[in-house]
Parts: C-alpha cells; structure tokens; sequence
C-alpha cells in the first residue's frame, strides 16, 4: 500500500468538496475502508470528549498528572506513572489484518518500561510551563481536526478532515474550543517532534514500534495475538470485550458516534480496562506516536519494508499505533495491536497523540 498522506488528504477533500471524486490512498488512520460508511445517521455526534452514557466511570487518573511526575534526563529519567514490560519475542504485525500490517518478522526486545496512560493535557502543560516550548500547530497556525459532516449531507472520503487556523494542543478543535476540564485527557495536534520534545524534558523516548506493539499485546500468547488481530474485528463478542477496554466509535461513521462505550471525541486516560501488563488505552482513544518512520508495509518483498527499530529517521512520516476514538466497525477496524498508519512530519490532528519509554 503507498499512503498519500493526511496533509494530501486535507487538500483533496477541499478541492473534491461535494463532488465524488476517487478517495486518496490512505489517510492518517482511516485508509482501507472494511466497508462504505453508512449514510445513515439520526443525528449529529455530540461533541467532543463528552460523557454519553449516563453512568459514570471511575478514572484512574482523575488530575492527569501521576505523582512524582516532573524533569529528568537521559542519566536520571523521570519514572513516574511507568509499568515495567518484561524482555520477550515479538512476532511484528499481523498476517490477518490490512496489506500494512503483513510480512513482520520475529523481534527479541529486552526489557523496557512505558507509561501506563497516554501523556495528558495536564502533563503536557507542566512541560510546556516548565519549558516554554512551542508546538508545531502553534508555530504554523493550523493543524487537522475531524469534523463530521452533517447527517444527509455528501461526504466524499476524508472529506471529514479540515486543516484549522488556531487549532492546536490547547484548542484541539479549533480557536474557539479549550482543553477546560480535560486535565486527564491525552494531549493531542502534537507532532512527532513535540512528543520527542517532551519525552526528551523527562529523560525518555517515544516507544519503538516493536515495543509499543509488543507492550499493548499486554503478555498475549502468540495465539490469542494472532485471534485479537484476524480481521474478525467486527464480531459481536470482539465488539463487547471492546467497549470494556477501548474508546472507539460506534454508529454510522463518520456521521453519527452513539458513544455506546460511554465516550464521544477523547476520554480521560485510564476509564477502560488495563491490558495485562497494566496499560490503558493502548487500543483505542488516541493514535499514538512512535519513534519509526514510516516507509511502507512490513513485506520482505516491499521495497519500502520497514526495518525493525531505529528506522529510517530521515522519513517524511512516522507510524502511529493502536487506532483512535474514530475507529469504527464500518469504516477503520484498527483497535488492534498489530494496526499501524503514518502520520506526516509536521502536521499534528485532533485524534493522535503519544506516551514514551525508558529503557530498564
Ligand atoms: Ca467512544
């Protein structure tokens, strides 16, 4: 598969407004659709990051910061809010999912540890605060936002996303919204060079690939790896042991998100279910960075093949793990470990994000 590139994406989807034209390749996230999405919707999605079931959730990390949480570097990093992930073998990507995701190889990774939840606005703001640093969206003025588009109207593919003036981390949707009550919500419309920036101010990494893949398996065994990713993703028992532990999208995408799992838009990190090496939102809520570039699909035969860790770091795109709050059984079925997509250098979106690694 050859991506075009969210950044493409945007443009054709202005330039294809209301006509039908062909869909680009891919976009960050949602490429390969499993099948059309429904034009069918009963109303528009709420917004954003709002609670939609009515029984509240309990979160493990209601103030966003975990204790402990401030600088480190490279001799003495900041350990806060880490589980550790035992040294092992990883059969990389899956041959049951998307063209990208096949051909990955067995990988030995020694021990490392991650953050349990994806970094939050609140800490983001400490880093911010304590740095001053600025972010890409901030620098260039404008970033993506997903928008869906109103029920009935045409929506040509990736038509839902919208380069916005003045969105950026601290108005994810654009200048007029705010992060106001999403302390605990991961910080999103950062790029690749943000999060290294960040993980840098605590002494750490963004993840490898192999490692954030290795880590959200959770300790799988290799056969309830290989059951978790076949493209069966659509079943209703996959579907209900999903809502315990993923923020994803319910209802026709991308007109109408039911929030059947409880959330619209991003939910407070750790609402959903750990995985078995206690980490949350590994699947689900947010797209997460990693420190590989993106250069194709796994395949030994791809002449782009991604190598293992430490690739390619002059690549225009980077890959990103474990699907978003806009996964969707109808459209984008990468709530799975082995899912990957790229996103480009630079640009920053309203459903990716990151968390980061120090090595044991
Ligand atoms: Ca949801």
């Amino acid at each position: 598969m050859r991506c075009t590139g969210l950044r493409l994406a945007l443009l054709l989807a202005a330039a294809a407004a209301a006509t039908t034209a062909s869909p680009p390749a891919a976009a960050a996230g949602h490429a390969d659709p499993v099948a059309p999405a429904t034009a069918a919707a009963a109303a528009a999605s709420a917004a954003p990051g709002t609670l939609a079931a009515p029984a509240a959730r309990a979160c493990a990390l209601a103030s966003g910061l975990p204790p402990g949480f401030g600088p480190g570097s490279a001799e003495a990093p900041n350990l806060a809010g880490l589980r550790a992930v035992p040294a092992g073998r990883l059969r990389l990507g899956s041959d049951a999912g998307y063209a990208e995701e096949r051909g990955g190889g067995e990988i030995a990774l020694a021990a490392f540890r991650i953050d349990a939840h994806e970094v939050t606005n609140a800490q983001f703001a400490a880093f911010v605060r304590a740095t001053g640093y600025i972010t890409e969206a901030e620098r260039t003025g404008a970033s993506a936002v997903f928008i869906a588009p109103r029920p009935g109207q045409p929506a040509p593919p990736y038509s839902w996303w919208q380069l916005v003036r003045g969105a950026d981390w601290r108005h994810p949707q654009g200048p007029r919204s705010s992060l106001a009550g999403k302390a605990n919500h991961p910080v999103v419309q950062v790029s690749r060079a943000d999060a290294e920036a960040y993980a840098r101010w605590l002494g750490r990494r963004l993840p490898s690939e192999a490692q954030w893949e290795y880590a959200a398996r959770g300790g799988q065994s290799e056969a309830e790896a290989r059951a978790a990713d076949a493209a069966e993703g659509n079943t209703a028992e996959f579907q209900r042991l999903l809502r315990r532990t993923a923020n994803t999208w319910q209802g026709g995408f991308p007109e109408r998100d039911s929030g059947a799992d409880g959330w619209r838009g991003t939910a407070p990190v750790g609402c959903f279910a750990a995985n078995g090496y206690g980490l949350h939102d590994m699947i689900g809520n947010v797209w997460e960075l990693t420190r590989d570039g993106w250069t194709g699909s796994h395949a030994a035969d791809d002449p782009d093949a991604v190598r293992p860790d430490g690739r390619a770091p002059a690549a225009r795109a980077s890959v990103m793990k474990g699907g978003s709050f806009l996964c969707s059984p109808d459209f984008c079925v990468r709530y799975r470990p082995s899912s990957r997509q790229p996103l480009e250098a630079g640009l920053a979106t309203s459903h990716a994000g990151f968390r980061t690694v120090v090595a044991d």
